[in-house]
């Protein structure tokens, strides 16, 4: 009786570990992406908690535009604070081709990057989350990093 209890017992242990592996599994997988989601899943599920509305019920969400410069081999300005729903334009204004790069040099992955952007090329990017975004210019990465785009509920 006794045995049988304990064998139970661990049976229900091995569970429990295996289930909080996963959901730390989960967990890091989710942590990696908040802020940023393509298809706006995050955006979503804010929403969601807020019992509000989502702002234009999917694809991009910027109702209003901010513009950052890039001249001087810098963002300019380095740092902005923008309302969730604002779509950001990089220009181009530099004499040599620049990126617009999520994350900071070394980062895998980065979750929206603008690709090579010649002199008088403009890109922009809709943020529809609030959190904090950092980005960098992979051509530069010494000069042009810990740029941010922080958005506000
Ligand atoms: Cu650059």
């Amino acid at each position: 009786m006794r045995r049988r209890d304990a064998e139970a017992g661990l049976r229900w242990a091995t569970l429990a570990a295996l289930l909080v592996a996963l959901l730390a599994a989960a967990g890091c997988d989710f942590g990696y992406q908040i802020g940023e989601l393509p298809d706006g899943s995050q955006r979503d599920a804010m929403a969601m908690a807020d019992g509000g509305p989502s702002p234009d019920g999917g694809g991009g969400c910027g109702a209003v535009t901010r513009r950052v410069l890039i001249r001087g081999l810098a963002f300019d300005p380095k740092h902005i604070t923008v309302p969730v729903g604002t779509r950001v334009l990089w220009v181009n204004q530099d004499t040599t081709a620049h990126d617009v790069t999520q994350g900071n040099p070394g980062d895998p992955s980065p979750t929206f990057a603008s690709g090579q952007m010649a002199p008088g090329a403009e890109w922009s990017h809709d943020f529809c989350t609030a959190g904090i975004t950092v980005y960098n210019c992979s051509l530069h990465p010494t000069l042009m990093r810990d740029a941010t785009v922080t958005v506000t509920p």
